[in-house]
């Protein structure tokens, strides 16, 4: 894995969550050098090659918190520079609300962004049900944010809601894992035949602005499967943010030849509408490898507030600032930063 100033893309998958995501990204032909995984718990590494993993290991079986998992990587903060070290664009893949992702997906950006890379964080947020894990995630939200240039925020809630209501937990996982591994796929995927792939720079005029790009996604087999999808995927941005705050979009429609040029562009003009909000500056891509059901993701930003504000209170106060005692680790993680990347 270790190949030195590749100057591409770096994805790395943080956690249990983050890294079954990347691992079934890494399948996928995109405009990516580098898959890496990074986690405390061995048993995450199963799906993936050894070779691209780092383990931060923890001497004695105990639950960790976030603050614990940032303490424990201390020890690991040579082999993660290394892992981003090299790379221009680093996108950084975790679940936010257990102890791995929400304790490091905020250090590894800090080191990658120490490390002269275009830092990206994507941050999976809990089920509503799993109350527990809100406030972690959100303090995580607000530590990533700061040492990101963007966060792209998938809610599981949002990805789950064509899952039967009988689903098991994992049924519920790996449906919200398709969609978001769709949606990341389609966002960076390769031109390739036929297709009108995004690319980088068009994601990160929503993605580099202020605050958080969120996305909404939604799939679609109806007559008017694109109108119908855009309309679901603005439903879900919806009940994150006010969705016509949104003053930067992309728009990826992931479908396969029975989607025609003409549904692409009335959807795509229609964005504004629907969002009440003519403003909007809409890039598009269109993505052929999907299926006959039509999955729409809208990725947007320029909202004031959104729903993850209420999850951890220290927001309202703090904005974008971060206590150096908050969570703490943070200090050390300065220090080390201090040491040159090559
Ligand atoms: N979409 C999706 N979300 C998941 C999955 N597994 C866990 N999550 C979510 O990810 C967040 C964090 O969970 P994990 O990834 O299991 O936590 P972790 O980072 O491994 O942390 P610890 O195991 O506590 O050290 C929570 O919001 C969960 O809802 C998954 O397979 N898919
Ligand atoms: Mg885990």
């Amino acid at each position: 894995m270790l190949v030195k100033n590749h100057g591409g893309v770096t994805v790395v998958g943080i956690g249990s969550a983050g890294i079954k995501i990347v691992s079934l990204l890494s399948r996928k032909s995109l405009l990516v050098d580098r898959f890496a995984y990074i986690s405390c718990d061995e048993g995450d590494f199963s799906t993936v090659e050894p070779k691209d993993t780092v383990l931060v290991e923890s001497r004695v079986d105990q639950k960790l918190t976030p603050a614990m998992a940032r303490g424990l990587a201390l020890g690991s903060h040579g082999r993660i520079r290394e892992v981003v070290n090299g790379s221009k664009v680093v996108f950084i893949v975790a679940g936010l609300g257990g102890a791995t992702g929400s304790g490091l997906a905020p250090l590894v950006a800090s080191v990658a962004q120490g490390c002269g890379a275009t830092t990206v964080g994507v941050a999976v947020m809990p089920f509503e049900f799993e109350k527990k894990m809100k406030f972690y995630a959100g303090v995580s939200l607000r530590r990533l944010r700061a040492s990101s240039r963007g966060v792209i925020v998938i809610d599981n809630d949002t990805l789950m809601r064509s899952s039967p209501a009988d689903s098991t937990l994992t049924t519920l996982y790996d449906s919200a894992n398709k969609a978001a591994v769709k949606a990341l796929g389609s966002l960076l995927s390769k031109s390739s035949e036929g297709s009108k792939p995004i690319g980088l720079n068009k994601l990160f005029g929503t993605v580099l602005q202020d605050g958080y790009s969120l996305l909404g996604v939604s799939s679609s087999g109806a007559a008017d499967k694109a109108e119908d999808a855009l309309a679901g995927a603005v439903v879900s941005l919806s009940k994150l943010a006010e969705a016509k705050e949104a003053n930067h979009a992309v728009v990826i429609l992931n479908g396969n030849a029975t989607l025609s040029g003409q549904e692409v562009g009335l959807a795509v003009g229609r964005l504004g509408s629907i969002i009440d909000n003519q403003a909007v500056d809409v890039e598009y891509g269109v993505d052929y490898s999907g299926s006959a059901q039509l999955q729409v993701s809208v990725l947007a930003s320029g909202f004031r507030s959104t729903k993850y504000d209420d999850y951890d209170p220290l927001s309202k106060i703090l904005g974008d600032r971060i206590l150096d005692d908050e969570m703490d680790a943070s200090l050390p993680e300065g220090l080390e930063l201090l040491q040159p990347c090559d």
